[in-house]
């Protein structure tokens, strides 16, 4: 008798804590908590945007959601991030379609050297892409906006001016922007941008490959004296949410959420934009950075060693059963479209 009363309370008491500690859902019980993940520093372009959203939802949706944002890895790691956010690790989480290129085949199309001009330009695109062909590497998750950095250039402790400059010279990418270092004949070293202010101190490597905002957001100005302008290619990001969160919302949030989407891929790039600009305004005048400006001839020889990867890319991605000679008109067309809007 007294041992059932006593497994009756645990029972009880077992249920209170599990509500306690369930995410609360409908206005009734107060706002819906959503953790939003992503892996770099909070200074960093991606954390930016995150803040602007999460301001954005919580404004629009007059308190019925509150947003907690865990930058630097505090809840999710850079190459964790779909799974995590699959798995319900975290409700909503940014990630670098870079560091999977292998899982995002179609979307890192936009990684190939198609000379996009700039962040805001190609994260519409990006957006663009993923909304006409919806592929199926995001089928399990809900897609809430993709965006994409302005062009990658070379910031480096050794000045590159030319190609012999970068011969076997060890510098940070990774996916396609880590392709084309390669087809130049540098050593490329894959990692996520939040390992590599470590590798750069520790001399793992001698610069990165990258757009150039992070020379001030995270300090690379004080270790890479030098810049290269290639204004090349770009790395693509999606933010992603976990189904069951985004199923368990109310109509009127997921409305919300859904016409901030391209709003948000727009607001990131013409953030991106400017920010690089400003960027590389205080590197040269606080830390002395050269900006190297190659020779047109010498840039000719650059480009030319980029021809066979787009090539390469419609070859591989074929074999997996894409349009891919199709998807890459479409991307150069939707380019040119969105650059002269
Ligand atoms: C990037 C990633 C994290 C924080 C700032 C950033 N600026 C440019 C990128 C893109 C990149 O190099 C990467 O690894 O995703």
């Amino acid at each position: 008798m007294k041992r059932q009363s006593f497994c009756g309370w645990t029972a009880v008491l077992a249920v209170l804590m599990i509500m306690g500690t369930a995410p609360v859902r409908g206005a009734a019980a107060g706002p819906v908590q959503l953790r939003y993940a992503n892996f770099p520093p909070a200074p960093t372009f991606p954390c930016v945007q995150m803040e602007r959203w999460k301001t954005e939802v919580e404004k629009r949706t007059s308190g019925q959601v509150r947003i907690q944002t865990f930058p630097g890895g505090t809840l999710l790691d850079a190459k964790d991030m779909m799974d995590g956010v699959i798995a319900g690790q975290a409700d909503i989480g940014c990630l670098s379609m870079a560091y999977q290129p292998g899982r995002f085949v179609l979307t890192n199309a936009l990684s190939l050297p198609l000379a996009i001009p700039s962040a805001r330009v190609g994260s519409l695109v990006l957006w663009d892409i993923y909304q006409a062909y919806q592929p199926e590497s995001f089928a399990k998750v809900k897609v809430l906006t993709m965006f994409t950095t302005a062009p990658a250039n070379i910031m480096s402790k050794t000045p590159v001016r030319s190609l012999a400059n970068l011969k076997g010279l060890d510098l940070r990418a990774s996916g396609g922007a880590a392709q084309i270092l390669t087809a130049w004949g540098a050593n490329q070293v894959g990692m996520p941008m939040s390992d590599t202010p470590e590798a750069l101190q520790k001399g793992v490597v001698q610069g990165l490959f990258s757009s150039l905002e992070v020379m001030k957001d995270l300090k690379f100005a004080e270790i890479c004296p030098y810049i290269t302008m290639t204004e090349t290619v770009i790395y693509p990001f999606a933010v992603v949410m976990n189904l069951d969160a985004w199923k368990a919302l109310p109509e009127d949030v997921r409305k919300v959420m859904d016409d901030l989407s391209v709003e948000q891929a727009e607001w990131t790039g013409n953030y991106m934009d400017g920010h690089v600009e400003e960027a590389v305004a205080w590197s040269r005048q606080h830390h002395g950075v050269e900006v190297i400006t190659l020779p047109p001839a010498e840039k000719a020889k650059w480009d030319a060693l980029l021809e066979p990867i787009t090539a390469g890319w419609i070859a591989d991605a074929n074999a997996k059963g894409f349009p891919a000679e199709a998807i890459v008109k479409d991307i150069r067309h939707r380019l040119s479209v969105r650059a002269g809007q």
